[in-house]
């Protein structure tokens, strides 16, 4: 007897002509109403399920192949004979490929002002039905889930080639679909911050190169419907492949330069700001950025949050970097920094960080899952513990090195003015040697003057302060917090600097 396709796709592309190529491959097709009235209407050969059933479409569509007809026909193991005599019994013919594609779950939760009830309505459940009834038979039945699988198939039918391995390589990626399907309902269907069941999923953009070292492999995936603000939308318009690295770096210069209104530039390395400055002007906040730190900003990332002018394209073009990223370049900037042929440009709407976000790490046999640390203090959430009281312009640097701080990795120390980063103390493991960098840095430059510190979580002791204090520093804002709180406090006093507390801790791992 000729082999049995069964077609129902809800994105009707290339299946008149896959139709068509299974027809003259001896293939009897049947297939659902939309589906059928195409493949008819393309002058393909086809039965309608309901002839199969023996039953109307009903409910709306919401049952059309949820009948036994269909589904022994599918999960019926050829080589046992009582399943094979039950198939006979009843009139049943087995069915040897299932060609489907879902409604569109996503496409439909994307559109503006959609419904719950429109939503709700594009649950497909006939169709993953079948689908995962194939894919369990995968050793008799071939599946395809995809418009691209259509050719791959064909070309194997020819050469002989739809072997198990084939067949249960086409199944695995039906279960990887509908669970990602499932999991996109899911998603808009949970209201729990953290579900018993946390049901992620992600698609592939592309293979790495490799991953944070040579030796390592990588692929990057984004999320289904990526916020707004986020490296899922940028647009790479130059230069060479993002790595796992740029990407990580990009990802955290979008963070910080998302947290400044101002034209702001981010200077970046290795997931710490080397440099960021901000002013009434792009070229100012570059030299700001570029003057913190001229030595680290080599081989940067360059987040900028305004379009790219002639001038601060030129005073980039002069440096080495990995990564300019902004909202738009004037023609004439492009053109400068695309002479560089390995310089990666990219384009992104700036925003503000989805309050909501939450950020996934794993751990060895886990994952943590957390709110994504997205608040910042302003000057007035600052308490002044200190005799000395910050003058108004202390007090806008402190807000800025507030800002900063949060993202630098612990232990975090930032000394800065109102709009610039003057030195970076990150990631060491005690306190006082992330101040002790930091100071180092800034100590020698023009506006030292004007800095001060601030700390991304309380002072254990009252080393921080005094050390600070010795080094010139007038005012510091740390969370406060400790049980020797009064300690740095004192100590502020004595040498009449000025200490802020927040209450507030913004530790980075
Ligand atoms: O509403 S359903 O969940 N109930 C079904 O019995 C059923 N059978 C197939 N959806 C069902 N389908 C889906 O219909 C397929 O997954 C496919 O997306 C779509 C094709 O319908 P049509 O051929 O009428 O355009």
């Amino acid at each position: 007897m000729a082999k049995l396709a069964l077609l129902s796709v809800s994105d009707k592309t290339g299946i008149v002509a896959f139709g068509s190529e299974l027809t003259k491959r001896g293939y009897d097709i049947i297939s659902t109403g939309g589906t059928l009235k195409t493949l008819v209407d393309g002058g393909v050969k086809a039965t309608s399920v309901e002839d199969v059933t023996g039953f109307p479409e009903m409910l709306d569509g919401r049952v059309k192949t949820l009948h036994p007809r269909i589904h022994a026909g599918i999960l019926a193991k050829r080589d046992n004979p009582e399943h094979m005599a039950k198939l006979k019994e009843n009139g049943i013919r087995p069915i040897d490929l299932i060609c489907v594609n879902l409604y569109p779950f996503k496409a439909t939760i994307q559109k503006d002002g959609v419904t719950d009830a429109e939503a709700i309505e594009q649950i497909d459940i006939g169709g993953p039905s079948m689908l995962r009834a194939a894919a369990k038979n995968f050793q008799d039945v071939t599946v395809i889930c995809e418009q691209a699988d259509y050719a791959e198939f064909l070309k194997r039918y020819d050469a002989d080639q739809v072997d198990r391995a084939y067949r249960r390589h086409l199944a695995a990626k039906v279960f990887r679909q509908t669970a990602a399907y499932d999991a996109l309902i899911a998603k808009y269907m949970t209201t729990e911050a953290y579900p018993e069941k946390l049901t992620l999923t992600y698609e592939k953009v592309e293979d790495m190169r490799y991953g944070e070292n040579s030796h390592q492999t990588a692929a990057y995936y984004k999320d289904p419907i990526p916020e707004d603000y986020s490296l899922a939308h940028a647009k790479q318009l130059h230069g060479k492949a993002l790595s796992y690295n740029n990407l990580r770096d990009a990802d955290a210069a979008l963070r910080m330069i998302a947290d400044f209104d101002k034209p702001a530039v981010v200077a970046l390395k290795h997931m710490n700001p080397c440099g960021i400055g901000v002013s009434d002007k792009l070229l100012t906040a570059w030299n700001l950025a570029y003057e913190s730190d001229p030595i680290s900003i080599f081989g940067g990332i360059i987040a900028l949050n305004r379009k790219v002018d002639l001038a601060t394209a030129k005073k980039m073009h002069a440096l080495f970097l990995e990564i300019i990223i902004a909202p738009a370049f004037d023609d004439d900037a492009y053109a400068i920094l695309a002479k560089k042929k390995n310089l990666r440009i990219m384009t992104l709407d700036f925003g503000k960080m989805n309050p909501d976000h939450k950020d996934l790490v794993t751990v060895l046999g886990g994952a943590l899952y957390q709110d994504a640390d997205t608040t910042h203090e302003t000057i007035s959430d600052f308490k002044v513990v200190s005799k000395a009281q910050p003058t108004e312009a202390q007090l806008r640097a402190l807000q800025f090195g507030q800002m900063v701080v949060k993202h630098v990795k612990s232990n975090a120390i930032v000394v800065t003015t109102a709009n610039q980063t003057l030195g970076v103390g990150a990631g060491q493991m005690n306190r006082i040697d992330s101040l002790k960098i930091a100071v180092d840095k800034a100590e020698d430059k023009a506006n030292y003057g004007n800095a001060i510190i601030a700390s991304d979580a309380f002072f254990p002791m009252d080393d921080c302060v005094e050390y600070a204090a010795k080094h010139n520093i007038k005012a510091i804002v740390e969370p406060g917090g400790s049980i020797r709180d009064q300690d740095s406090i004192d100590k502020a006093d004595e040498y009449g600097v000025a200490l802020v507390f927040t209450g507030v801790r913004h530790f980075k791992h």
